[in-house]
């Protein structure tokens, strides 16, 4: 007998979380070795009884947002309308994280936007703020919310933007992600306890990533905070790419394969010479590219 498609809510290791299409939820694993599951995944499978269930087979992906370095990819999530990065200023948030988020996520068509959070905190906005608001000329959707003080004005300014939509939330640990989650979601946290308790994870700071649907309809994904996110599966080309204002100007220097380091006659350089392109951008790209090249 063929069940239909089941939709894959959380993974931690080799387990798996599975809504089927009747509601029901379920454990589940994947049969034999082969553990290339996702959050966020479709998947045929069959029951095994008692709450268990095996994955067969995972159907084709639209996208997979992941990170990686020389020996190991770490998918993240599957099937995304689009990421969240949740930032604040207490604590500072890494603006090379947020660089390689945005490169990793360009890579693989997933619109991105920005939710600084923490408006409460005394200078949490006031230290990050001109930062955000150069990621607001590039393009990139800023949410400043509050979610301790103002929780009810963060939930409607949210719900706007991700009713409907199957959203990832990334960033560092702390920043506030499942705070958010957990406003939106009614009963997450019971959720999450549950399923931790049913895979024996931690239960406090986030340990994998899960999905919640929207009371309004659509998928909000909570992750667990990263310190890293190597890009060791992008090429120099796509690493360029992942800089938005970086693309008009690509094929605009004297060399054809212009590093945008040292080079001269360097449409890059000028560019960040006349205040154009963001100097600090410029650095954490240097950087993205030596270590893509070291690899290379
Ligand atoms: N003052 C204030 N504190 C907040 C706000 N949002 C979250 N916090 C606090 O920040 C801490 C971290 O919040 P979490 O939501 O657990 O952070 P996270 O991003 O999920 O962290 P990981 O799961 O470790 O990745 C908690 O102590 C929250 O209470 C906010 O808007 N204002
Ligand atoms: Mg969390
Ligand atoms: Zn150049």
């Amino acid at each position: 007998m063929s069940v239909a498609d089941a939709h894959v809510l959380a993974a931690y290791g080799r387990q798996f979380w599975l809504r089927d299409s009747t509601g029901q939820e379920w454990s589940a694993v994947t049969r034999g070795r082969h553990a290339d599951v996702v959050t966020g995944d479709q998947v045929a499978w069959q029951p095994l009884g008692s709450g268990q269930a095996v994955i067969e087979q995972v159907r084709p992906r639209r996208n997979l947002l992941r990170r990686s370095d020389l020996h190991r990819t770490k998918a993240l999530a599957a099937n995304l309308d689009q990421a969240a990065i949740v930032v604040s200023g207490e604590p500072p948030f890494s603006e090379e994280l947020l660089l390689r988020v945005l490169i990793a996520a360009e890579r693989e068509g997933i619109a991105c936007m920005l939710i600084a959070t923490k408006a409460d905190l005394p200078q949490s906005m006031e230290r990050i703020d001109a930062r955000l608001k150069l990621y607001e000329t590039l393009g990139y959707p800023v949410i400043r919310v509050a979610a301790k003080a103002d929780p009810q004005g963060t939930a409607s300014i949210l719900q706007n933007q991700l009713t409907g939509r199957s959203t990832l939330l990334l960033g560092q640990s702390g920043m506030g992600k499942s705070t958010l989650v957990n406003l939106l979601v009614p009963g997450a946290e019971l959720r999450t306890q549950a399923i931790s308790s049913a895979l024996q994870t931690g239960r406090h700071t986030t340990t994998f990533t899960r999905a919640f649907e929207l009371p309004a309809g659509g998928w909000l994904i909570d992750s667990p905070g990263f310190q890293v996110f190597g890009l060791a599966h992008l090429s120099v080309s796509e690493i360029e790419h992942g800089l938005r204002e970086f693309v008009p100007l690509l094929g605009h220097c004297r060399y054809h394969n212009c590093g945008h380091r040292h080079e001269p006659h360097c449409a890059i350089r000028s560019a960040v010479q006349t205040g154009q392109i963001d100097s600090r951008r410029h650095a954490l790209y240097v950087q993205l590219r030596d270590e893509a090249e070291a690899i290379q």
